[in-house]
Order: C-alpha cells, then sequence, then structure tokens
C-alpha cells in the first residue's frame, strides 16, 4: 500500500546537479499517492546544468515518476525556484498536465489558505546580485563534496552523519541579517496578503512552526535533508523526512515478507511498490523538454 495524503509539498530538489537525491526521491514518490503536488521551486537546477551538462537516470526517473501521477489524476503545480527561474516565463501555461504558476494559493482540508512561494523574492542577496548567488552556489556544490568526504572519514571512525555543509551555511546565513530576516518576511507578506500560511523552500532547511499566528512551512530540501510536506485528509500537515520514511516502508516491507514466509495463503499477491511495473520506460515525450533545455543552455 502507498502512503496516502491530500497534498505533497517539494522543494530544492536540485535535479541536474550531483547533489541531488533523486535515487532517494524516485523511490519516495514509488511509495506515496496524493490529490495534489506542489513542487516549490528549483526542482531542476538550470544553473548548474547551464555551466554542465549533467543528467543521469534517476533524474529522469523522478520526473518521468511525477508525470505519471500526473497522468493518474493528481494535481501537480509547478511554482519554480530562482536555479529554475528560466520556467518562469511558462507561468499560467500546462506542460503534461502540470501547471506552472509564480505563486499559487493552497485550501487545506480544514479551510486554510496557504500561500505556496519559492521565497527567492525575499532573498536580497538573490535579487540584488545574481552573480552572487552563482558564486554562492558554486561555493555550496563544493561544500557538498568536502561534505561527503568528510563524512565517509567519520563513518571509518564509527561516528554518525553530520552535515558540515549545514551547519557551514546555517552559521553563515544567521551572520546575514537579510537572510535571517527570510522567515520573518515571508510571514509578514502571508500576514498582509490575508493568508492563514506560507508554504515555501529555498533556504534548505525544512520547517514546521507558527509564526505570529501564521503557519511558515518549509519544504526543506532533496539535497541533503529530504524532507517534503504532507497533508492529511484532515488538514493537518506532516514534516515527513524521507530517508527515515524510507527505511520504515523497507522495514514493514521485511516483516510482511516474514510474515508471509509462514503461511501458505499469503503467498504471491503483495503488490511491490519498488518493483511496480514502469510501463512508459522510453518515454519519448519527455525527450522534448529534455532536449529543449540541452538546446537553450
Ligand atoms: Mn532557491
Amino acid at each position: 500500500m502507498k502512503a496516502r495524503y491530500r497534498t505533497l509539498f517539494i522543494s530544492d530538489c536540485h535535479l541536474g546537479s550531483n547533489g541531488a537525491q533523486a535515487d532517494a526521491l524516485a523511490r519516495f514518490l514509488k511509495h506515496v499517492e496524493a490529490d495534489e503536488i506542489y513542487l516549490v521551486g528549483d526542482i531542476i537546477d538550470m544553473w548548474r546544468l547551464k555551466q554542465r551538462w549533467y543528467w543521469p537516470d534517476s533524474h529522469n526517473t523522478v520526473l518521468r515518476r511525477l508525470l505519471k501521477m500526473s497522468h493518474k489524476g493528481t494535481r501537480i503545480v509547478y511554482v519554480p525556484g530562482n536555479h529554475d527561474d528560466a520556467s518562469r516565463q511558462f507561468c499560467g501555461l500546462v506542460f503534461g498536465g502540470i501547471e506552472v504558476a509564480m505563486e499559487a494559493v493552497h485550501e487545506t482540508a480544514d479551510g486554510r489558505r496557504l500561500l505556496v512561494t519559492h521565497g527567492d523574492k525575499f532573498d536580497l542577496v538573490v535579487r540584488h546580485s545574481r552573480l552572487l548567488s552563482v558564486a554562492g552556489s558554486v561555493g555550496y556544490e563544493m561544500l557538498l563534496g568536502i561534505n561527503k568526504w568528510y563524512n565517509r572519514a567519520r563513518r571509518l571512525f564509527g561516528l554518525p552523519y553530520d552535515s558540515l555543509s549545514q551547519a557551514i551555511k546555517l552559521r553563515v546565513k544567521r551572520a546575514c541579517s537579510f537572510i535571517s530576516n527570510f522567515e520573518t518576511a515571508l510571514v509578514r507578506d502571508a500576514k498582509e496578503g490575508g493568508y492563514d500560511g506560507v508554504v515555501c523552500g529555498h533556504i534548505h532547511k525544512a520547517e514546521q512552526r507558527d509564526m505570529d499566528g501564521i503557519a511558515y512551512l518549509n519544504c526543506g530540501d532533496w539535497v541533503e535533508s529530504c524532507t517534503a510536506l504532507a497533508e492529511h485528509a484532515d488538514g493537518r500537515i506532516e514534516l515527513i523526512h524521507g530517508l527515515a520514511f524510507l527505511a520504515a516502508r523497507d522495514a514493514a516491507k521485511a516483516a510482511r515478507e516474514d510474515a508471509g514466509r509462514g503461511s501458505v495463503a499469503a503467498g504471491g499477491e503483495e503488490h511491490d511498490e519498488e518493483h511496480e511495473e514502469e510501463g512508459d520506460e522510453a518515454a519519448p515525450w519527455l525527450a522534448a523538454p529534455i532536449a529543449f533545455l540541452r538546446v537553450a543552455q
């Protein structure tokens, strides 16, 4: 059984950059069902793709699964971010069933109106100097590389994972008052617009909390933390830690298989989500947007 949600909010996958945890995201998408999915920006890292073409199969798999969900009836709304701002020219249009919008408004089952926006318009660094942001993005990529080796070394010594880049980034960002004001600015904007809350991404820091009577909901990212926000049927919103979610699904599957081994009747009927028929393996219609991206470099 897939995990069923009313709505999923996912941001900052950075597909097309080698930091993207596309395998984990593709697996996550295979385990979930939703009426609506909001892609809250920086889904495809076009800045990185322009510098260097990087598009492994797992990144295709993520897009294919999203398009497949759309085909099966999930409404998908794509709100571009600053790393995929080239898609902002398509706002108001629909591609393969995916609606592209600058911002969106989501109404929860319990009647709250949430503003859905990537959040970079509040990031003064991005607003005033795109060049500075590109430099920052290259530095971040380097940090991710260092982080990988740092943690490989930690593992050798039996130490737990420790996100170096996360720690440095938080420290650096805290030092810059305009970025630490990110949350306040978003919440203020949502309040002025008469919304009950705001769903965003951009700063790669998943968060769910109440600020000044407004719900501040940050999807996090699929580069390091692998998080998503999910709305249940009753309107309750949950922050999902993707890796823990997948580990729990794996454990439950192993337990089911163990139980199944005991009784003959249980055999054969289990629906295996992980190895479910993909059906549209070649996905020729996906080749067009990818080719377009390649030409647009
Ligand atoms: Mn961003």
